[in-house]
């Protein structure tokens, strides 16, 4: 047995991918330094690989940007519109499909599978012409054999490649990509060919896309794929991989391929693999890859079980190796930098560089017998138990109150029908009301100020001073545009989930935990260790403040129970809906202190309701249980009068009105302008009953919207919601935008919201 990883974070301890990518950008960078720069960090990430005790190293996992748009590079998947920047210089085409230039929009983003991390969406018609580009695939396995290394190039597959596709502008929405695949596999084999001559003796292709419910369209193809790809003969041994979930109906098609080897996932998120696996006959012949260790989360492995689970596995395949269940892409790169947690408590947590020890450690046992690795499992023994008795992981008044927790903390007093004349009445809001989500451009005076007071360089009283100016700022600029329910923009949170998880007991902050999200843009993800509580309110101050401004309602700001676990490392040791019912209860004592302290809108964001909705349609109902729940524990219990709002956005939320429906909240924004208002007609046809604010601004983009565009927007939202219940707000929060453009596109917003409200029949 072998120790083998998929992928490793590409942008080493500093982040000097990040620094290099936007030195390029800003032309501070020269390409070669550029180039320089992602040598270094290929090599060091190998070398940590090799003296860690990984045999087989990943090469083409290394991305500038995203491994996705690496692949539609390689078959030369350019769309026309990028054709000639791609043509004129490689690296700056590339970086041009990405972001976009003044003239060219980008290829479009998206989630990959369930992780936070994005990809750039092939765009692909019945025109796609693919031709081979296999330099950097190549040219990564030369690097790696010339540092003394075995390379096993990583390819997205050619299966998952095609299901990940979209249909490019101007092509049928209606165009099946996977009706390309016998035109791209040809260019796969190539690619094979040529990663063969240049010494790799593997190469593993990536299927995540066939863990997810899949046609037998979609299986035939896969079937397909690999009897073509495995009949070639100059081609390296073929390693296919899955992972995020278990393989079902994709599994006995793959384990009958005539392919080498296969990689699944063992973690218990795919629990039924291993039945499966047994089930179809094994892999007689044939190279498994055990993905034991967990790749997307942070918790230390349990070895007992997993060498377990590997033991049964030896009677299952030709050969049995160790592996993190998916590409170590998606945690941190190493736990020993962060110097501010309890080392008690670093102990249970292992990041991408603790995780390849695991795996090494693993395949040695599993090698030689547990014998050879004793230390390490009685070392390991002792990390589970002291986070299992811990006082951190178990606190017996959080455990008392969720386990006292009924259906009717969960309701509001009255139905929605009900509360609204309540609300009406109590806040006295023209139709067509205007409000934002809730963030304000986040200044570079502000960042400055939060750095300097991280690095002593301004005291708490410095710092509260500003953060009061700019409020003092964003009331003053909302009550002379005329919006009518106000915010205090936010000035003082950094990451809306990191904020709220700073302050909650149970939750650990990461100095150094950056995962990247997309591109060279970075999330550190919060770890939801323990028991969850509040031990003071979070919000009241600065909302108390801001309301102290002025006599139109300010709108208190919530992250949902959602949303702050989506965007964390979740707990492993008990179900996801524990940890959400103990968040949901944290964040409903900061509604009720808000409530007290006299705001009368409160706005419980969970923007990543719908990103988080399981792979497999047979385990959405139980999520949506969990998360509907939670999000009702919070905010059920205020009183009729009080509003309460939730915001959504990156997601497409056709299939999940109902959910929507379920939350109970009384007034939802969403993300709608560059859709045209296609939600406004999606809730409408749900016949969705609630206050709704379809967004007419995109906040995305820095250009401005008129005021006859908004007004048309809203004119096309009510024709789907009536104007009793039709709200007026962008799509998503101003913090990624600059102040010029946000004070113009709001006071055209509130323009439009007069002009149309003029246009509405006298009752
Ligand atoms: N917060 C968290 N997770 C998220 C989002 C979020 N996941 C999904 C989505 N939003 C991802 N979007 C972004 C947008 C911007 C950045 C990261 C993810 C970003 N990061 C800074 C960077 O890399 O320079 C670092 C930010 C920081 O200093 O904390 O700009 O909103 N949790
Ligand atoms: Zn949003």
């Amino acid at each position: 047995a072998r120790a083998t990883v998929y992928g490793y974070p590409r942008q080493g301890q500093h982040r000097e991918l990040k620094k290099a990518v936007e030195g390029y950008w800003k032309g501070r960078v020269i390409a070669d330094a550029l180039r320089e720069t992602a040598r270094d960090l290929r090599r060091s990430n190998w070398q940590q690989l090799a003296d860690a005790g990984i045999h087989e190293v990943p090469t083409g996992d290394f991305s500038y940007y995203d491994h996705v748009l690496d692949t539609s590079v390689m078959v030369g998947a350019v769309p026309e519109r990028h054709r000639a920047a791609v043509e004129a210089d490689a690296l700056d085409g590339y970086f041009a499909m990405a972001r976009g230039t003044q003239d060219v929009a980008p290829l479009e983003m998206t989630k990959w599978f369930d992780t936070n991390y994005h990809y750039l969406v092939p765009e692909l018609g019945p025109d796609t012409v693919f031709a081979t580009d296999s330099a950097k695939q190549v040219g990564e396995v030369r690097e790696a054999l010339a540092l003394g290394h075995t390379p096993r190039p990583v390819l997205v597959g050619p299966v998952t490649y095609l299901l990940l596709a979209k249909p490019a502008p101007g092509v049928a929405a209606d165009f099946d990509p996977l009706t390309l695949l016998d035109r791209l596999l040809p260019v796969y084999a190539e690619v094979l060919a040529d990663l063969r001559a240049a010494g790799a003796e593997w190469a593993q292709l990536d299927e995540p896309a066939l863990v997810q419910d899949r046609t037998p369209a979609d299986l035939n193809a896969a079937e397909r794929a690999y009897r073509v790809l495995g009949a070639l003969t100059d081609r390296p041994k073929l390693l296919v991989a899955s992972y995020f979930d278990q393989l079902s109906e994709a599994l006995p098609v793959l384990a009958k391929a005539p392919v080498d080897g296969l990689a699944l996932d063992f973690t218990e998120a795919a629990a039924g693999n291993l039945d499966a696996l047994a089930a179809a006959g094994g892999l007689p012949g044939k190279r498994l890859v055990a993905g034991v260790v967990n790749g997307r989360n942070i918790w230390i492995n349990d070895y007992e079980k997993s060498l377990a689970t590997l033991g049964t596995l030896l009677g299952l395949a030709d050969r049995v190796d160790v592996a993190a269940s998916c590409s170590l892409l998606h945690v941190p790169l190493d736990a020993t930098a962060e110097r501010d947690i309890d080392p008690q408590v670093l102990r249970w947590l292992a990041f991408a560089r603790q995780k390849t020890a695991e795996i090494a450690t693993l395949a040695r046992g599993l090698a030689h017998g547990t014998h050879a690795i004793a230390a390490e499992l009685a070392a390991n023994r002792a990390d589970l138990a002291s986070r299992a008795g811990s006082a951190i992981t178990h606190d017996p008044a959080v455990r008392a109150r969720t386990a006292a927790v009924t259906d009717a903390d969960g309701r509001r007093s009255a139905p929605y029908g009900e509360r609204t004349a309540a609300q009406r009445a109590h806040l006295g809001l023209p139709l067509l009301p205007t409000t934002t989500i809730g963030s304000f451009p986040q200044t570079a005076e502000l960042r400055t100020a939060r750095a300097d007071l991280r690095a002593g360089r301004l005291d708490t009283a410095g710092y509260e001073e500003r953060i009061g100016n700019e409020i003092r700022e964003v009331l003053a600029f909302q009550e002379e545009a005329g919006i009518d329910v106000l915010v205090h923009g936010e000035p003082e949170r950094n990451d809306m989930v990191q904020y709220f998880a700073e302050q909650l007991t149970g939750y650990l902050a990461t100095q150094h935990g950056w995962v990247q999200s997309y591109g060279t843009r970075y999330v550190r993800p919060p770890v939801l260790a323990g028991d969850i509580s509040r031990p003071e309110p979070m919000t009241v101050r600065w909302t108390r403040y801001a309301q102290s401004l002025t006599d139109r309602p300010v709108k208190g700001m919530l992250t949902g129970p959602v949303t702050m676990l989506a965007w964390s490392f979740v707990r492993d040791d008990q179900p996801l809906g524990d940890t959400a019912r103990q968040v949901a209860l944290a964040l409903r004592d900061e509604v009720g202190d808000l409530e007290a302290a006299g705001t009368s809108v409160i706005q419980v964001d969970e923007p990543a309701l719908r990103e988080t909705l399981p792979l497999r349609a047979a385990g959405r109902p139980a999520y949506l249980a969990w998360a509907t729940e939670a999000f009702r524990l919070t905010t059920g219990g205020v009183q009729d009068r009080t509003q309460i709002h939730t915001h959504m956005c990156y997601a497409e939320f056709g299939d999940i009105v109902q959910a929507i429906d379920d939350l109970d909240a009384d007034v939802i924004s969403l993300e709608a302008a560059r859709s045209h208002m296609q939600v406004a007609r999606e809730l409408a046809e749900h016949g969705y009953p609630r206050e709704a604010g379809p967004g007419v601004y995109d906040i995305h983009s820095p250009r401005v919207p008129s005021a006859e565009e908004a007004a048309s927007l809203l004119r096309k939202g009510l024709g789907a919601i009536p104007a009793e219940r039709l709200w007026v707000n962008p799509d998503c929060g101003l913090k990624t935008r600059g102040w010029p453009e946000t004070r113009a596109s709001l006071e055209n917003l509130v323009t439009a919201a007069r002009t149309v409200r003029a246009e509405l029949p006298t009752p």
